[in-house]
This record gives C-alpha cells, sequence and structure tokens, in this order.
C-alpha cells in the first residue's frame, strides 16, 4: 500500500470513531490575545496547554489593528491577556484561572 493511501486510510477510520467524532464536534474555540514578554499570558497558555487543548494566538506586541481588534472585543480593556471562548469574552488570566477554580472551564472548553 503506498504512504498516501495508508494515511487517507487512517483518516477515514477516525472520522468513523465515533469517539473521535464527538470530542471534534465539542471543541471549542479559543482565543487568545498576548505579548512576548507577559507573564500573565504565559501562565495562561500554561493552563490551556495542560488541559490538552489548542488555542489561536494572536500577538499584539506590535500595536496596530491587532491590538485594537482586541480592545474592541474586549469592551475597552487593554491589558493581556484576553481570552474569548466559542466567541464569549472570558477575560484576563486571572478571570481564566477562577473559572477552572470553581470548575466551570472545562465544560466551556467542551472537556
Ligand atoms: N489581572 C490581569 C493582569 C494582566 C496584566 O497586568 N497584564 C500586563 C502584561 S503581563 C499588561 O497588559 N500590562 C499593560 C500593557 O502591557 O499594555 C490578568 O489576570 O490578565
Amino acid at each position: 500500500m503506498k504512504p498516501a493511501a495508508s494515511a487517507a486510510t487512517s483518516v477515514a477510520f477516525l472520522r468513523n470513531c465515533p469517539k473521535y467524532e464527538a470530542k471534534d464536534g465539542n471543541m471549542a474555540r479559543i482565543e487568545i490575545y498576548t505579548k512576548f514578554t507577559c507573564p500573565y499570558c504565559f501562565r495562561a497558555k500554561s493552563l490551556l496547554s495542560g488541559k490538552g487543548v489548542e488555542f489561536e494566538e494572536t500577538e499584539i506586541s506590535m500595536g496596530g489593528e491587532p491590538r485594537a481588534e482586541m480592545i474592541r472585543r474586549a469592551g475597552g480593556r487593554m491589558t493581556v491577556p484576553q481570552i474569548f471562548i466559542d466567541g464569549d469574552h472570558i477575560g484576563g488570566s486571572d478571570e481564566l484561572a477562577a473559572l477552572d477554580r470553581a470548575g466551570k472551564l472545562d465544560p466551556l472548553l467542551g472537556l
């Protein structure tokens, strides 16, 4: 069997696996705006990575439209990180950690 066919077979197998489908369907979209040198950003990303979820990171150290977009979406908040789950504004690192301590983060993440 050619490697390409083998890979395609593996993907087809996974897609037919109910557990894989359910997991894939429940995965939340996680967005995080960050700056390079920000310890709060590092803490928030570590928490998310520790849960094995993927997130989309937008680096705003250079300012510009990405920073303006963050401030707009975060209702005027200018600190980083700003975190969004399925489009809902969660807040910063402290709010993310508080949600986790309250046991409310995993359900939002689809875990
Ligand atoms: N309580 C906030 C603190 C966030 C914070 O102070 N972030 C710093 C960077 S680590 C910040 O944005 N400072 C202003 C700036 O960089 O423009 C949180 O938990 O996210």
